[in-house]
């Protein structure tokens, strides 16, 4: 049996810290019940907060220049498992993984689910890929795949999805993410109608094999790796293809997809009125798609973000069902301590929401008072949330200190003599 850290060792760590967690959280009970707000309400609320972790984050990620691989890296899809569990075992954040095909590809699905079930893990979503020429296909991908100007290409692609699908049934997931690379690099390579017609057409017929209870998420991103056009480029775009295919199609946000300074979080309000927001792929970044670690950058457009989201909520805004997912490329840091990391920073922005006097502000807002307003709404970020996210974990038997304790397991030393390095094993990114 390979190693898995003893739960032996998350008591020991969290004896340690109890007392001073113990005392900054009264604190914090204490401040909170000035302002109305208890405590017990917010942290059962983060302590049910759920994102999943992308499979092919667990596995060091890099750039076409290049990749620097780790120690103990996955070597598949029962590493990633392994690796995925861990996360959940310390942060308590993520019971489920989002699996990518074909590169989460086995002969045998039960034993696939039997293990994860172990692990105490579930998938999420499924992500197909016709983004990438596997060994053995037939049509290439290189001009496109669902809005390909050639049928064959188009009837491959879409063979794949619905492939993606009965995979994802047998490993109990209830959505398919669409995201397809199809573009141009030159003015005139596409007629922009014809490739979102065929779009349109192949999503058709995917959407036709969706099973009872399923969403497809179609995922919209400016740019990479086309340079010119991309034919799912924006928000607009997405709803409109959801809008034609049906009510099981939604638009899913990754937050890199968007041009530098675009207002995420109003598109995210737009998406939660058109009740077809699917959900999320979270990272942060600065220029481009750098699928860095979410909240590493700009926390208080995740916070903004989060406040759309809570407000949604406190509206009861109709079909608003998300789905939240971490998708990030460690290329410099321990995967599992960067995803770890990022589930309890999504974790402190749902936090930071639920701090926010929602009645105060839309009077405020009412009355056009912007000082009040944005004060009234800037209080719920600058709370240091830290003691609520750590009660959470600590109710849901994690650590108090997940990166502390994972250090002090040398899971990644023992994992490192478990797992020989195997000559171009790749996590998938790169
Ligand atoms: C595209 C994307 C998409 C995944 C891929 C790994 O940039 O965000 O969600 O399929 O990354
Ligand atoms: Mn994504």
């Amino acid at each position: 049996m390979s190693y898995r850290i003893p739960d032996r060792l998350i008591a020991e760590e969290n004896a340690k810290l109890g007392p001073m967690q113990a005392e900054d959280y009264a604190v914090l009970a204490r401040r909170l019940e000035r302002a109305g707000v208890d405590i017990g309400a917010v942290t059962a609320k983060v302590a049910a907060f759920a994102v999943a972790v992308p499979t092919w984050g667990v596995g060091t990620g890099g750039t076409r220049f290049a990749r620097f691989p780790g120690l103990g890296e996955p070597r598949g899809i029962f590493d990633k498992l392994e690796d995925c569990a861990t996360i959940h075992q310390l942060a308590r954040a993520t019971p489920t993984c989002s699996p990518h095909l074909p590169w989460d590809k086995v002969d045998d699905y039960r034993e696939l689910t039997e293990r994860a079930a172990l692990l105490g893990v579930g998938f999420d979503a499924v992500n197909s890929n016709t983004f990438q020429d596997v060994d053995g296909q037939q049509l290439s991908y290189k001009f496109g795949s669902l809005a390909h100007s050639q049928k064959g290409v188009r009837d491959q692609a879409v063979a794949h999805n619905v492939e993606c699908i009965d995979i994802g049934r047998k490993l109990g997931s209830k959505a398919l993410t669409v995201w397809i690379a199809d573009g141009s690099n030159f003015p005139g390579q596409f007629n922009f109608n014809r490739v979102f017609d065929w779009y349109l057409e192949s999503m058709a017929e995917i959407y036709a094999r969706l099973p009872a209870g399923w969403r497809v998420f179609i995922e919209h991103k400016l740019y990479e790796p086309a340079f010119y056009s991309t034919v799912i480029s924006d928000w607009g775009t997405s709803l409109t293809a959801a809008e034609v295919l049906g009510p099981k199609a939604c638009c899913l946000v990754d937050l890199g997809h968007h041009a530098p300074n675009v207002n995420i979080e109003q598109i995210v309000a737009r998406l939660i009125r058109a009740r077809r927001l699917a959900g999320f792929h979270f990272n942060d970044s600065k220029y481009g798609d750098d699928d860095l670690d979410t909240g590493a950058i700009d926390p208080f457009r995740l916070f903004l973000i989060f406040n759309e989201l809570v407000d949604a909520g406190h509206r009861n805004a109709p079909s608003f069902d998300p789905a939240y997912m971490l998708d990030q490329s460690h290329n410099v840091t321990d995967p599992i301590e960067s995803l770890m990391a990022s589930a309890m920073e999504t974790q402190r922005a749902y936090a930071q929401a639920l701090l926010v006097d929602r009645d105060a502000l839309a009077a405020a807002q009412d009355e056009n008072d912007v000082m009040l307003a944005h004060r009234i709404l800037k209080a719920g970020f600058i709370a240091d949330v830290s003691p609520i996210l750590a009660e959470a974990r600590l109710r849901n038997g994690g650590a108090i200190d997940p990166i502390a304790v994972y250090r002090a397991s040398n899971y990644r030393k023992i994992k490192a003599k478990e797992r020989p390095a195997v000559a171009g094993s790749s996590s998938g990114i790169v």
